[in-house]
């Protein structure tokens, strides 16, 4: 692609913008951007071979594992761990987190990555785009010891990188590591991400909602007051309702045409659906970056101090308006802010 720098240049040369970097950014996405390449050509080709279908088995969250689920979960774990920058992993595909150890364990590596390797995998044998999910703290256990819980379990405002890869009709990995959203797309055929899309940014007004409303009536009433308020015939409204069931897609459709993501609390699903550290966290860091908002209806989600690995909290995520508007309507039932 003509003059668009590649992901490994843009690194290189942004690498000050990295805290604590001694190329230890550039070896740790270049490890990301690897997998991704990897797990790319098979989600391109799973209707081609055998890999569709579920693996068999469940995961922690009491999902079916399909096949491409816990392959993306290899690929990546064993790319971060070849490239010995990271001393733990925490993956939806894992009940615990991994202790990673250095060729000579001296479990000096200062990173922990948290990810969903595949996100939306129920989409898979449907042909509906996909993604990958990741958030990288830096450890705050002693250099030289192994991992433990609280590496991981640290509030989403400590994050110092995070990022999503779509599988869509292109492939593109997106991530921010503090300084604006910077989106890459992939050139299958040389198999390099070229900067397509910097300094993303959510516009701060969008038309667009994106939830499941099959749950309408077990959703909390401000979540019914605001979709009514999307619905309305007025002058900006209604407004258009898009959801593809693959929080990345939906979520980056509307960070470049403006909108909502909302995944609530409900009768259903009391805490939310989606998981705080490999999931909201990292979206609300790249939707805070990208000039929006993430909140839990109530509060900040990166505010949020996680206290379980796989704990899962609502999310309204998108363009800043949007988010506003929703927590006007929230805020007139602080009981449901306890969930
Ligand atoms: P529902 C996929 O399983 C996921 O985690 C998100 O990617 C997606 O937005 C949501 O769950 C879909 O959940 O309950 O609407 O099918």
């Amino acid at each position: 692609m003509k003059n668009h720098i590649t992901l490994g240049e843009y690194i290189i040369e942004n690498q000050k913008d990295f805290q604590y970097s001694s190329g230890e950014f550039s070896r740790l996405i270049s490890s990301i951007k690897l997998a991704a390449k990897v797990v790319n050509h098979e989600v391109n080709k799973a209707g081609l071979v055998d890999i569709l279908g579920d693996h068999g088995e469940t995961n922690i969250q009491g999902e079916k594992q399909q096949k491409l689920d816990v392959y993306a979960n290899e690929i990546f774990l064993q790319t971060l761990i070849n490239r010995e920058i990271v001393c733990g992993v925490a993956s939806e595909e894992e009940d615990d987190f991994v202790i990673i150890e250095g060729k000579n364990k001296s479990h000096d590596n200062k990173y922990v990555v948290l990810i969903d390797p595949l996100d939306g995998s129920s989409n898979i044998d449907v042909n509906v785009s996909v993604g990958t999910i990741f958030s990288i703290y830096r450890r705050i256990t002693p250099l030289g010891t192994p991992v433990k819980i609280e590496d991981f379990l640290q509030p989403g405002n400590m994050q110092v990188a995070a990022g999503y890869v779509v599988y869509g009709t292109s492939t593109m990995l997106v991530y921010t590591t503090g300084n604006g959203v910077q989106g890459f797309t992939l050139n299958p055929a040389i198999g390099v991400f070229y900067l397509s899309h910097p300094n993303m940014k959510f516009p701060e007004n969008g038309n667009i909602y994106s939830i499941n409303e099959g749950y309408y009536i077990h959703f909390p009433q401000g979540v019914k007051d605001y979709l009514k308020y999307c619905q309305e015939e007025e002058e900006d409204r209604p407004y258009k309702a898009r959801y593809i069931g693959s929080l990345v897609s939906d979520f980056h459709r509307n960070m470049i045409k403006g909108g909502i993501y909302i995944y609530p609390t409900s009768s259903k699903a009391p805490q939310g659906k989606l998981r705080l550290l490999y999931e909201c966290n990292p979206m609300a860091y790249l939707a805070e970056q990208a000039g929006g908002e993430a909140i839990d209806g109530y509060r900040r989600i990166l505010e949020i101090k996680p206290t379980e690995l796989h704990q899962r909290v609502p999310i309204f995520v998108g363009s800043k308006n949007m988010v506003n508007k929703a927590k006007e309507f929230m805020v007139q039932y602080p009981e449901d802010a306890n969930y």
